[in-house]
Order: structure tokens, then sequence, then C-alpha cells
């Protein structure tokens, strides 16, 4: 008996939806603490999941792509010195927002949409309070929001095919349509699509594009050229070297049996 057509996986199909996640924190003005923190914390923190950042000016409210079509709740695994360490968010945004005085490692466990019938999958985020990298003096002395984000992509090996629909909204991006004549081509008419790729450019709100990516590569390479002629200048400085070590070899050699 065949499989009901929604549980039916799609063979050799793979198909990923991109996202980022991290923390932002910023310390404790001494002079205007939060009246409800515990005396003993020093910082307001969120750790978050969203869609890739899509706001182009930088003043605006930052706006990002919905993943939410694809994700349906986000378990964050908070230090056990929290009450209610484990937080459930049931619905965007998925963050929690916490206060406290050290950092920790916060589990973040993904639960895709039921038609998924995808298993749970979860990522470790080191939570940073204290400025890491750039001039960490000065952003101290400012108390500037330390932030720490990662962008990483959702992959789905051989999709069942209610889930494919949920996620291209019938038509993918990278222009597989699956069914010509099906829903995909309908809504990929209709211009319908929940592509939720990565963007082919940045902006000032978001660092992730195929742009980047494409210069990223491009500077990959051009490290890998330089390797290699640091490698062969070094290789012909090593005969170089071998052939002067030979002839000082013939020259003292000689000496020595001399003595
Ligand atoms: C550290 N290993 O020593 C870490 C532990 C714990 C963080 C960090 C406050 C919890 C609360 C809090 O910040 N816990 O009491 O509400 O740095």
């Amino acid at each position: 008996m065949p499989a009901p057509a929604s549980t039916k996986r799609l063979r050799g199909v793979q198909i990923h939806r991109p996202f980022i996640f991290g923390s932002e924190a910023i310390p404790f003005d001494p002079a205007n603490r939060p009246r409800d923190a515990p005396a003993d914390h020093t910082h307001r923190w969120r750790v978050f999941v969203r869609g890739i950042p899509t706001s182009s000016s930088a003043g605006q409210q930052q706006q990002s792509t919905d993943i939410s079509h694809w994700l349906k709740k986000v378990q964050f695994k908070l230090h056990d010195t929290y009450a209610n360490s484990v937080r459930m968010i049931e619905s965007p945004p998925f963050e929690v927002e916490e206060t406290g005085w050290g950092e920790f490692e916060i589990a973040i466990k993904f639960y895709f949409v039921p038609e998924s019938g995808e298993k749970p999958q979860q990522l470790w985020h080191g939570l940073k309070l204290h400025p890491y990298a750039g001039d960490i003096e000065k952003q101290k002395a400012e108390r500037a929001m330390v932030k720490s984000v990662c962008y990483e992509e959702a992959v789905f090996s051989e999709p069942v095919e209610a889930f494919y629909d949920i996620l291209t909204g019938g038509g993918d991006a990278a222009g597989q349509t699956r069914a010509k004549g099906g829903k995909a081509a309908k809504n990929a008419a209709s211009g319908n699509l929940k592509t939720a790729e990565i963007p082919a450019r940045s902006n000032g709100a978001n660092v992730w594009s195929r742009e980047e990516e494409s210069k990223e590569l491009d500077r990959l390479g051009e490290a890998i050229k330089k390797v290699e002629k640091m490698i062969m200048d070094e290789k012909s400085q090593l005969v170089a070297e071998e052939k002067k070590l030979a002839l000082l070899e013939k020259s003292e050699g000689k000496l020595l049996k001399k003595r």
C-alpha cells in the first residue's frame, strides 16, 4: 500500500533554511540599576533565534525573514542557577530576556512544525557578557552592547512532501519546482514564494548574503594562492640552502679530515 502523500519523503532532495542565533548583553548602569534585578546581577541579556535580518536602515526596527512557517517552537536551556531554567518559547520572537552575572552555555533546541515529521535539533550558544573582540577597554568604558551572533542553516534531508510545500510555498528559490501542474506551480505563478533563502546582497542590517559568501570565497582563493607562493618560496630557499650546505660539507669536510 503506498504511503499517505503527506509522509512520502522526497528522495534525493535536500533543502536548507538559514537563520541566525546568538545573544546581546548590556551592563547595568550603576546609577540606574533595574529595581527588579537581584543584587549580584550585573548585566541584562537576551538570547535569540531569528530569520536573516532584512531591514536596511540602521535606525529602523530590525525586521527579519519569517521562520515560523518551519520552526514551531524553541527551547532555551539556561544555567541551573536560574529559576525555571528550561524556557520554552512557543511563538516568535523566539527569545529569552534575563539579567545575570555570569557567562554560560545555553542549549537551544529547535522544534519544527508537526507537518515536517522532523525530530528536534539542538545547538549551543556561549552567552557573552563581556567584550571579547575589538577595542575591549573602549567597549567597557562605554558600556557597549556585547553581541555574539552566528549564522546557521537548518538542513532537511529528504523532507516529506507536505513540509517541502510549506518550506517553499510551492516553488523553490533555487529554481527547482517540484510539481509542474500542482500547488507548487500555482504558488510560484502567483509570486507566493516562501523562500527564506539567503539574500543576494548585504544591507545595513544584514551581513549574511550570497554576495558576502562569494567575496569570502574570493578571499579564500587569494589566501590559498598566497600560501602556495609562500610554500614555493620556502622550497626554493631550502634548495639554495641545501646547495650551500653541500658546498660547505665538501670544503669543511676536507678540512675536518685533514685535522
Ligand atoms: C560562571 N559557570 O561561573 C558560570 C556560571 C551562572 C550564571 C554562570 C544568575 C543566576 C541567578 C547567573 O548569572 N548565573 O542567580 O539568577 O561564570
